[in-house]
C-alpha cells in the first residue's frame, strides 16, 4: 500500500515554504494497533507486531515521507508500572519523546472501546503542550453503532482537536489521518535521509523480524524474557548468511523455544527466515541458536548493547 500516492501535493506544504517536517509522537494502550498503523503510516514493515505485551520495546522512529514533507513516528514503549530496569528505562523515554514532539498521535481500539486505561493516558496527554489527535482503529472489528459509540467517547476525553476512525490493518482511513498529522508539522528541513524508512540499524530490524517469530508461538512469561542478537551477516552473490542467538533467561524457556524434537525452533526460523528474505531481497540461511544467559533483563549493559534506551 501506498498511502502517500492521491495526497493532493499542494495540500502538505505551506505557501512560502519549501519543506515541513517534524515528529508525532504515538500514544495509547499496548495491543491497540501502534505500530501497525505506523506500518501502515510509512508504508513499509519498520516495527514488529504481535498480540503480546511489551512487543515495542525500543521507540523507534519511523519515517514517513513526500517530496516535500517528512514525517517521523515514534512508536513509543507501552506504558507500564516500573517493574525491572528495563520498564524503567521505557517509562523514561515516553516522557522525554512527548517533550520533543510537535504532534501526539493516540490510538484506541474500536473493537474494545474506552476504558480505564485509555482514560489515564488522555488524563497524561491533557498536560501536553502539542496537538492531540486521536485514531480510533481496528474499524474493521467493529460494526456502525459501535463505531458511533466509540468515536462519540473519544471525543468526550476531551483531548483532541480531531478524531479519525481507521483501520490499520485494512489501510481504511488511514490517507486522511496521514494528511491531517502533516498539516501538523512545522516547516523546516528534513531530519532524515528521504530513502529511510527508520532509524533502526538493520541488524536491530533483522533481530526484531526474529522476535515477531518469537512473540507470535510464545505465551506467559516467555515473550518477556526473550531477546534477539544478530551476531553475523555476510553476502556471497546476492545469498545472505545471517547467524542470530535467541537470549532468554532460564532453561525451561529455552526447553520451549526449542520445542519437541526441534519443532518450535524450526518454525521460529522458518517464518523469520521468510521475512528477513523480504526485507533483504534475497535467498537467506539463517543459523539460530537459543542460549541462556540470565537476568539479561536486569543488566543494563546487556540492555546498552541491545540498544534498549
Ligand atoms: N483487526 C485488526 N487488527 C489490528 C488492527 N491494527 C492492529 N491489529 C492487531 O492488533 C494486535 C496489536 O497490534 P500492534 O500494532 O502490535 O499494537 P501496539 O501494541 O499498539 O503496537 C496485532 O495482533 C495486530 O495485528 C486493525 O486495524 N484491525
Ligand atoms: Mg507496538
Amino acid at each position: 500500500m501506498d498511502p502517500m500516492s492521491s495526497l493532493p501535493k499542494g495540500a502538505l506544504s505551506g505557501p512560502g515554504h519549501s519543506t515541513r517536517s517534524g515528529f508525532i509522537a504515538l500514544a495509547g494502550r499496548p495491543n491497540v494497533g501502534k505500530s501497525t498503523l505506523t506500518n501502515a503510516l510509512v508504508g513499509s514493515k519498520v516495527a514488529i507486531v504481535s498480540d503480546k505485551p511489551q512487543t515495542t520495546r525500543r521507540a523507534i522512529r519511523a519515517v514517513a515521507g513526500g517530496d516535500d514533507w517528512q514525517l517521523i513516528l515514534v512508536d513509543l514503549p507501552g506504558v507500564q508500572r516500573p517493574r525491572d530496569a528495563l520498564t524503567e528505562r521505557m517509562q523514561r523515554r515516553v516522557e522525554a519523546e512527548l517533550d520533543e514532539a510537535d504532534g501526539c498521535l493516540m490510538v484506541l481500539n474500536a473493537e474494545q472501546g474506552i476504558g480505564p486505561g485509555d482514560r489515564f493516558i488522555a488524563q497524561l496527554l491533557k498536560g501536553a503542550r502539542v496537538p492531540i489527535v486521536i485514531a480510533v482503529n481496528k474499524l474493521d472489528r467493529a460494526n456502525q453503532a459501535k463505531t458511533v459509540t466509540v468515536l462519540k467517547e473519544a471525543e468526550e476525553l476531551g483531548v483532541a482537536e480531531a478524531i479519525f476512525p481507521v483501520s490499520a490493518r485494512k489501510g481504511t482511513g488511514v490517507e486522511a489521518l496521514l494528511a491531517h498529522l502533516v498539516s501538523l508539522l512545522p516547516s523546516g528541513p528534513f531530519y532524515f535521509d528521504p530513502r529511510q524508512r527508520s532509524d533502526q540499524s538493520e541488524s536491530v530490524l533483522l533481530a526484531e523480524l526474529v522476535r515477531e517469530q518469537v512473540l507470535i508461538r510464545t505465551r506467559e512469561e516467555v515473550p518477556h524474557a526473550v531477546e534477539v542478537e544478530i551476531e553475523d551477516i555476510s553476502e556471497t552473490d546476492g545469498r545472505f548468511r545471517i547467524d542470530a542467538a535467541i537470549l532468554v533467561e532460564t532453561d525451561s524457556q529455552k526447553g520451549i523455544l526449542i520445542g519437541s524434537g526441534g519443532r518450535m525452533i524450526k518454525a521460529i526460523g522458518t517464518g523469520a527466515r521468510r521475512a528477513i528474505e523480504r526485507e533483504l531481497g534475497g535467498h537467506v540461511h539463517l543459523a539460530l541458536q537459543v542460549r541462556v544467559r540470565r537476568h539479561w533483563r536486569a543488566d543494563e549493559r546487556v540492555l546498552d548493547r541491545l540498544g534498549i534506551e
